[in-house]
């Protein structure tokens, strides 16, 4: 029996595995890969349980009557299935204009379906409608890298280097639930002596390792990185060579900190001064020093000048573009990095590049073999999108790849309204997830053992995913529905469903770009481990480490950008008088559509708990395995409670693995990266008069 090298279907960790077959199904096992080395969470070792599951979707699936979604959908043929899409969408695009049919596609899209997907909306729709789950997930600090470093690689070096560096920062970043075989490079570094202080309002798995925990009230990380920006001028920390040898625009962010002295800082956030002021001196005296960012520092309506603030320390205290050293954001979705790169963003061509760039336009369009004009414009961001889904001027039909956003989206009663007001919804998945049920047609898609394709991790090392045995007879790959589609929409010559061929296309559309694959061919990712990009020729050794000469910016310096505190768009008060963020639980992954199907893990964790500091449980008269209503401005949640004293006794932390949390958070979103504020609203607490045995609506 041949064993398959392969890669964990969920985060961006991308942990290698080895599937080999066996009947029925396969046997997996972890895997000696540069990022795992060996190690898996409960989430990977399950994964295969999924491929034969007896919930997976087999055949495409309509509605019995047309047209009405409380009817029962019923089992359909391929060609029923793409008749019914074609004849909605050319319906559409003749009454509404093309710009009415778009489509959402994931993080967890291999880069050539992600590619395919781009390029399928813009060449076979002609559509400006199309964005991705990723808008909920890294793009805070993505906007921020691309304005401040020029270019958006979530750790600008392998993941190996976190073990060296003696000082590493992390803000808002739980791996040991979220990435635990992660957890490798950090205890190594622990047990070599490195100080780990983590920012985060609860005291995490993470934080219960580290050397120091400060814990600000959620949505006040600008203010704290500010005040630690404050400190280290003060103190002399700053690496005046690194900032004016390599950097711009230190004065006005300098002349901005003044007014974040600790005190303040600490009446802000709630960190003691001492502590802000420990944290500076260990970034700043025991280098090599990193600071991380994840979604608990930019999941915020201000998430991008907070991920800026906490760059600008970085790039104060001279870290970036040193050994063991530096600036990351840690990428959370598989294929997370890729999935930014290839244009199934609403404002983005392949290799990173800008639709509304003239140059890049003509670059693609020659790749393309069409004409630059026919190219559409910028569309809008994911939420935006949802928000006007059904309206006029908004996208009324479309097709939903790769994510569940009636259980992931922001405000999702809103979200589950505005899809069931589409004249058409389309949805591929593996699993009738929460937004599937509300689907027209539904499309059934193959698993990540049962297709080829690469992902691009949390590093930026192009990996491939290997196929270790077929899809069940009627199920297809979303790369073929991508191009049977075209096909039947009149474009068909401009697409394949063959992986490679996209990739080798792919290679060649982003050549030249910020996120070049150029030089990467599946030889030499087999050979290589992994090739880092940027590589721009097939001698180029790619690059892992990137800013060691030069920022990839018009005159090479990175840039510094004066930030400054805002409130989060919802703050506590009377009414509603406590902050609720969201976020992870280590055995549920995402919109749960997947892991909550996998026994072992609803075994170990069978429904949501909303974390509560037993003296706020005790003001309510609330005990622990309680059942409690959780109430915002926007809707109400019910969960049983886990009493924790490693939380802030002002917050409370609910995950979005079901449907629940999602009712009550706020869908303010960042102006720059139109992030929604997962991670702080305003709501009330009390004892719910639900029977028992009801956890959440
Ligand atoms: N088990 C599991 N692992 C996953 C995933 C999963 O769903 N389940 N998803 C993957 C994906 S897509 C992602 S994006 C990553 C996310 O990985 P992380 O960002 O590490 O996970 P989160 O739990 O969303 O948020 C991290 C922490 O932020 C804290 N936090 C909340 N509000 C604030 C705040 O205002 N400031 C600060 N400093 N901290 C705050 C939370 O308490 C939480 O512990 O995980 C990936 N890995
Ligand atoms: N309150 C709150 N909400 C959040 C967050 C938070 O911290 N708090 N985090 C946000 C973040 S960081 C993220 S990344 C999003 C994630 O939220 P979602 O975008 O909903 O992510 P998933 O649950 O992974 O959804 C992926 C879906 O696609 C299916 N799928 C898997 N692989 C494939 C494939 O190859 N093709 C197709 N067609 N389908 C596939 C899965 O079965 C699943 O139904 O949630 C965001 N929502
Ligand atoms: S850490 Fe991420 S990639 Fe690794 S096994 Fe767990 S879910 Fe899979
Ligand atoms: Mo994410």
């Amino acid at each position: 029996m041949t064993a398959t090298q392969t890669h964990c279907p969920y985060c961006a960790l991308q942990c290698g595995m080895t599937l080999t077959p066996r009947i029925p199904g396969v046997r997996l096992e972890p895997a000696e890969f540069p990022t795992n080395r060996g190690g898996l969470c409960a989430k990977g070792f399950t994964a295969a349980d999924l491929l034969d599951h007896a919930d997976r979707l087999l055949t495409p699936l309509v509605r019995k009557e047309p047209g009405n979604r409380d009817s029962p959908l019923r089992e359909a043929s391929w060609e029923e299935a793409y008749g019914l899409i074609a004849a909605k969408i050319r319906e559409s695009q003749d009454r509404f204009g093309r710009d009415s049919v778009g489509a959402f596609g994931g993080g967890g899209l291999t880069n050539e379906k992600a590619y395919a997907l781009g390029k399928f909306v813009r060449v076979a729709l002609r559509s400006s409608a199309i964005d991705y789950n990723g808008r909920f997930c890294m793009s805070s600090a993505a906007t921020a890298a691309n304005r401040s470093l020029g270019i958006d690689r979530g750790l600008p070096f392998p993941l190996a280097d976190v073990a060296e560096a003696r000082t590493v920062l992390l803000v808002g970043a739980n791996p040991a639930d979220a990435m635990p075989p992660s957890m490798q490079y950090l205890d190594a570094g622990r047990a070599a002596g490195a100080k780990h202080i983590v920012v985060d309002p609860r005291r995490t798995n993470t934080a219960n390792g580290a050397h120091l925990h400060l814990q600000p009230l959620p949505g006040t990380d600008l203010a704290l990185a500010n005040g630690m920006l404050h400190i280290a001028i003060r103190e002399g920390w700053i690496d005046e060579d690194f900032v004016k040898d390599r950097t711009e625009g230190f004065a006005a962010v300098k002349a901005a900190t003044n007014a974040y002295w600790p005190e303040r800082v600490e009446r802000m956030t709630g960190v003691p001064e001492r502590r802000l002021r420990e944290t500076v001196r260990l970034l700043a005296t025991e280098q090599p020093s990193m600071i991380l960012t994840a979604r608990g520092a930019e999941q915020h309506s201000n998430g991008t000048d907070t991920a800026q603030a906490w760059l600008n320390l970085a790039l104060a205290l001279g870290l970036v573009g040193k050994p063991y050293s530096g600036y990351g954001t840690i990428t959370g979705q598989g294929n997370g990095q890729g999935g930014r790169e290839h244009g199934q963003k609403a404002d983005q061509l392949p290799g990173y590049r800008r639709l509304d760039d003239p140059a890049a336009r003509e670059h693609i369009a020659r790749v393309w073999g069409i004409d630059p004009d026919e190219l559409p414009q910028p569309g809008v961001s994911a939420y935006e999108m949802i928000d006007r889904l059904g309206t006029d001027g908004g996208v009324r039909v479309l097709w939903v790849l790769a994510s569940n956003i009636a259980v992931s989206a922001p405000h999702s009663t809103h979200v589950i309204d505005r899809l069931k007001s589409l004249d058409l919804l389309v949805v591929s998945d593996i699993f009738l997830s929460e937004t599937a049920e509300l689907a027209d047609v539904v499309l059934p898609t193959a698993q990540w053992a049962e297709e080829e394709g690469t992902m691009t991790n949390l590093e930026g090392r192009v990996i491939r995913r290997r196929m270790a045995l077929p899809p069940p007879p009627l199920v297809r790959t979303d790369l073929r529905v991508i191009a049977d589609l075209a096909e039947i929409l009149g474009r068909g010559e401009h697409f394949s469903a063959d992986p490679r061929t996209v990739f080798d296309e792919l290679r060649r559309a982003s050549r030249g770009g910020i996120a070049d694959y150029h030089g990467i061919t599946w030889e030499r990712i087999d050979d290589e481990q992994g090739v880092f990009w940027p590589c721009p020729s097939e001698d180029h050794p790619g690059t892992p480490r990137l800013f060691a000469e030069s920022f990839p910016r018009p005159d090479g310096r990175a840039r510094f950008i004066r930030v400054e505190h805002r409130d989060a768009a919802e703050l506590p008060d009377g009414t509603f008088p406590y902050v609720l963020t969201t976020g992870r639980n280590m055995q549920q992954y995402q919109s749960g559509n997947q892991t909550r199907r996998v026994k072992a893990l609803t075994v170990a964790l069978p429904e949501p708990r909303a974390e509560i500091h037993p003296d706020l449980a005790r003001r309510h008269g609330i005990a622990d395995g309680d059942l409690v209503e959780l109430r915002s401005r926007r809707g109400v949640a019910t969960l049983r409670a886990r009493l924790s004293d490693g939380i802030r006794p002002d917050t409370v932390f609910a995950p979005f693995h079901w449907p629940g949390a999602n009712a009550l958070t706020n869908p303010a979103l960042d102006p720059h990266s139109k992030m929604p504020a997962f991670k702080v609203c305003a709501v009330t607490i009390a004892l719910a008069d639900t029977p028992e045995g009801t956890t959440t609506r």
